[in-house]
């Protein structure tokens, strides 16, 4: 009989359908009949969910029964996007259930959209976490993910009176159907209180007690994570923090009831919001808490799994476990192991250093001093004081060992330390992950290099071995066969194959055929259709009319200083206005020349950031100006996408021809749409920052814009500039003036405009204004020759291999976790 009940659920085009009507009218209790798009969207995906779960529970079982070593991702941040194309596709189902639904009135695309996005990150490092999931998941790897369930995900955006506002993204109102409560799953987790030293009086040792405080509850919720056309499906658990009553009822009794029970009530809005900042770290008590509460449910989580089998020994955790932090915000992590194997488990020091050092590793994604992070001591001693201790006791062990390599040199001592000796003093969240992890990696050759030479470089001198690169991938799977199904159709026809889905090296094949006609014309199709899709969005959304025919040319992600969407829009403004000469002057060759352009910006600034927030004026007021001008005619638009998020960036990056990537050297860790653009056929303008440089070396120098201060000239600079102050360009000069005097509305936008002065230019915006304006020139002239353009987007996107999400995934695998991929084969 178990046999017979074992079986997977039939996947026929008839089975798909009533399986969708039944959960239409038994799970969501609705009228079959009754046709909303809703219902049949959530009917769709619970009934692609229960395909998910059997091969989920089955993947889960053979993973104990092999006893094989488990990769946990720990992040505070995931991107996902909408699951259900991509779950479709991974079961090899889409075009079953296109063709279930059609029959059933409806089309795949229009559901799709019915799917919210679930905005449980900020930016490249929630997005990268979600590209990770996906292809641990695809090639096999027995890996969790864990993080917390927001209530409220990343502020929905939009443009009021010419600015941006921020409105509460309530995701689950309609419920999220790819999500599973586990009620059994909880755990409680422990905040404030007071620690007491206690003296076995058997022993003589000295024991910490963690006495007091409040308890939290966290509950489990976990979402498939199905790998493409593979049974291994992992998982992601969600925590969410709950009201801890139901575990102490015994508090009640003495008549306090109701003030007991309020009491409880405040534990709910500890994962209520995320902090919506992207390289920075605003030092809220609240975010602490959230951060400790997701590393202790996670661990506990853990250690029960782990201790589950019985011939599991603690001292074999590293070779079993491997914990990635996925920056330092889940960095509590190491007094938090040591506290559960010293307290909990009654380790000896000795042995619980080993496991949490051999289990634990960090990635670090930013060198923006203000987004490392450093809480006041007198915070974390309040809120885990006995944290605390087992800190003190780590820096202790390891200042003793920097001062037996380095005798007589305190500076270094006191550099190292994990406590900055300030007022107050501050815990250095970076120095406690490198000294409590094995392995610390950077995100591309050139932010490892940084952090090798001058961020951690006394950690670097210290342990040379701990510290590796490992370039950031993306998924392709997401961002090419996903959000451009058009080009993926087009590659395969050409290929003669689906192979390059699996692995992304096979489109180097398609380098051969960049510059036949046919090929070409069927990528320009190809990418005329895209245009035409962006062009209807951004009707729809911004109403703004603009020509598929002209370039499109884009800069979208956060809005931050550092990345430099202010010395675009002075680009914009420039070109804006020599237009307005040229006409002016009668210079019609000139004019003639000029390529029309469309330039789309989208980004979210964070709502405490104003000057990101003055970005986005400046960029609607010129837009406003320049899309309201007759003169110009076609040949400048400028728009600003509101809300951007995963599943506007899959409308947007398709339907781009040249993408710009343009940070201040040294200071974007990686980037990561930069690969997302060129595995689409977009070229990139970029700065020698981050992945580009890598980018650059694989597509080659005629396929790419480069420009700019490199990481050393920026470094030099920075130092000289205090003393020579360098004339600010011409052009420059003369856009700055002309939005000072109002040329561009009212507002003068005194403050962004001083920021361009040499004493204040901290991003280089005036340094490198010049040649940004050249590399631009060299894309326009690029681009007025067609074949040439498209073999260029060609080679590009065929160069495109090692930006792979499984590239990178493979290197974590065997430089930082060892683990090997698993044989999953179904039960029969
Ligand atoms: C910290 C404290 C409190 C609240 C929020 C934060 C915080 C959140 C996100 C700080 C930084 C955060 O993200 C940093 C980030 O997204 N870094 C990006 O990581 C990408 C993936 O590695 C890189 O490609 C980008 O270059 C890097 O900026």
């Amino acid at each position: 009989l178990w046999k017979l009940l074992c079986t997977y659920l039939p996947c026929d085009v008839l089975s798909l359908q009533k399986s969708i009507v039944q959960h239409v009218e038994y799970t969501l209790a609705r009228r079959r009949y009754k046709r909303d798009k809703c219902s049949f969207y959530q009917a769709t995906a619970i009934s692609v969910r229960d395909r998910l779960i059997e091969r989920w529970t089955d993947t889960q079982q053979y993973l104990s029964s092999k006893d094989s070593k488990r990769v946990y991702y720990l992040s505070l941040e995931y991107l996902l996007g909408r699951n259900l194309q991509n779950a479709m596709s991974c079961l090899a189902l889409r075009n079953r259930y296109a063709a279930a639904l059609e029959e059933l009135g409806y089309s795949l695309e229009e559901l799709t959209e019915e799917e919210r996005d679930p905005g449980l990150g900020s930016g490249g490092l929630g997005r990268l976490a979600s590209c990770f999931l996906d292809s641990l998941a695809t090639l096999n790897f027995g890996a969790w993910g864990y993080g917390l369930r927001y209530k409220f995900g990343l502020f929905e955006q939009r443009l009021i009176s010419k600015a941006q506002a921020e409105f509460p993204d309530f995701w689950l109102k309609e419920g999220y159907p790819w999500e599973v409560e586990r009620p059994d799953v909880q755990y409680l987790v422990r905040m404030y209180g007071e620690v007491e030293d206690r003296v076995d009086p058997e022993t003589g040792e000295v024991k910490v007690a963690w006495k007091g405080g409040e308890d939290v509850l966290a509950e489990g919720f976990d979402i498939p994570v199905p790998g493409f056309h593979t049974l291994n499906t992992n998982n992601l658990r969600l925590w969410t923090s709950k009201a801890s009553c139901e575990f102490d009822l015994g508090s009640f009794n003495d008549g306090q009831y109701y003030a007991a029970i309020e009491e409880k009530e405040r534990s709910e809005p500890l994962t209520s919001v995320l902090y919506p900042c992207d390289n920075n770290a605003p030092g809220k008590e609240l975010r602490l808490r959230q951060q400790y509460f997701f590393v202790s449910a996670t661990l506990q989580d853990i250690l029960r799994r782990y201790k589950k089998s019985p011939s599991h020994g603690l001292l074999d955790l590293p070779n079993k476990v491997a914990i990635q932090l996925n920056e330092t915000h889940p960095a509590i992590a190491i007094p938090e192991l040591m506290r559960l194997l010293l307290d909990d488990e009654n380790l000896c020091w000795q042995d619980a250093w080993h496991i949490v050092h051999n289990t634990c590793a960090y990635t670090n994604h930013t060198v923006m001093p203000e987004a490392l992070e450093i809480w006041p001591l007198p915070l974390v001693e309040q809120i885990l004081p006995r944290h605390l201790r087992i800190i003190y006791e780590i820096n202790h062990q390891f200042l003793s060992e920097v001062r037996r390599r380095w005798p007589g040199d305190p500076q270094r001592v006191a550099r190292m330390s994990i406590i900055e000796e300030s007022e107050p003093k501050m815990v250095k969240m970076a120095h406690l992950a490198i000294i409590g992890c094995h392995k610390v990696n950077g995100v591309a050759q050139v932010h490892t290099g940084l952090l090798c030479k001058s961020l951690f470089r006394d950690f670097y001198e210290m342990w040379p071995e701990k510290f590796v690169n490992i370039t950031n991938g993306v998924n392709h799977r997401r961002w090419m066969l996903q959000a451009n199904p058009a080009m993926s159709a087009v590659i395969s026809k050409w290929l003669g194959t689906h192979d390059w889905v699996h692995d992304l090296g096979r489109l180097e094949r398609l380098k051969e055929l960049s510059s036949n006609p046919e090929f070409q014309r069927d990528w320009q199709e190809m990418k005329r259709y895209n245009k035409r899709k962006l062009a209807e969005f951004i009707e729809r959304t911004c109403d703004v009319d603009v020509d598929a025919d002209a370039m499109f040319d884009v800069h979208v992600k956060r809005i931050h200083e550092y990345k430099r969407q202010f010395m675009n829009i002075l680009g914009v403004a420039y070109r804006y206005l020599r237009i307005l000469s040229l006409l002016a002057e009668e210079k019609f060759d000139e004019l003639r020349q000029v390529v029309p352009k469309v330039v789309i910006f989208a980004g979210k600034a964070a709502p405490n950031y104003s000057v990101a927030k003055d970005v986005i004026k400046l960029i609607i007021a010129i837009a406003d100006t320049i899309n309201s001008d007759t003169r110009i005619g076609g040949l400048l638009k400028v728009v600003f996408i509101p809300n951007y998020n995963v599943s506007v960036a899959e409308v947007i990056i398709p339907g781009s021809d040249l993408s710009q990537h343009i940070s201040t050297a040294g200071f974007e860790a990686s980037g990561t749409s930069n690969m997302k653009f060129c595995m689409n056929g977009s070229l990139l303008l970029g700065s020698r920052d981050g992945a580009n440089l890598e980018i650059e070396q694989s597509v080659g120098r005629a396929n790419i814009f480069m420009f700019g201060a490199n990481t050393k000239e920026v470094r030099t600079l920075q130092t000289t500039m205090q003393y020579r102050k360098p004339q600010l360009d011409g052009r420059l000069a003369h856009v700055t003036q002309e939005i000072r005097s109002g040329r561009f509305g009212p507002t003068s936008f005194d403050s962004l405009v001083d920021s361009l002065l040499p004493e204040n230019d901290r991003y280089m915006v005036g340094h490198d204004f010049g040649s940004y304006l050249e590399a631009l020139e060299v894309s326009d002239a690029a681009f007025r020759k067609p074949e040439e353009w498209t073999a260029k987007t060609i080679v590009s996107c065929a160069s495109m291999s090692r930006f792979s999400s499984d590239r990178c995934i493979r290197e974590y695998a065997e430089k930082i976790w060892n683990v090997e991929p698993h044989q999953f084969r179904p039960p029969n």
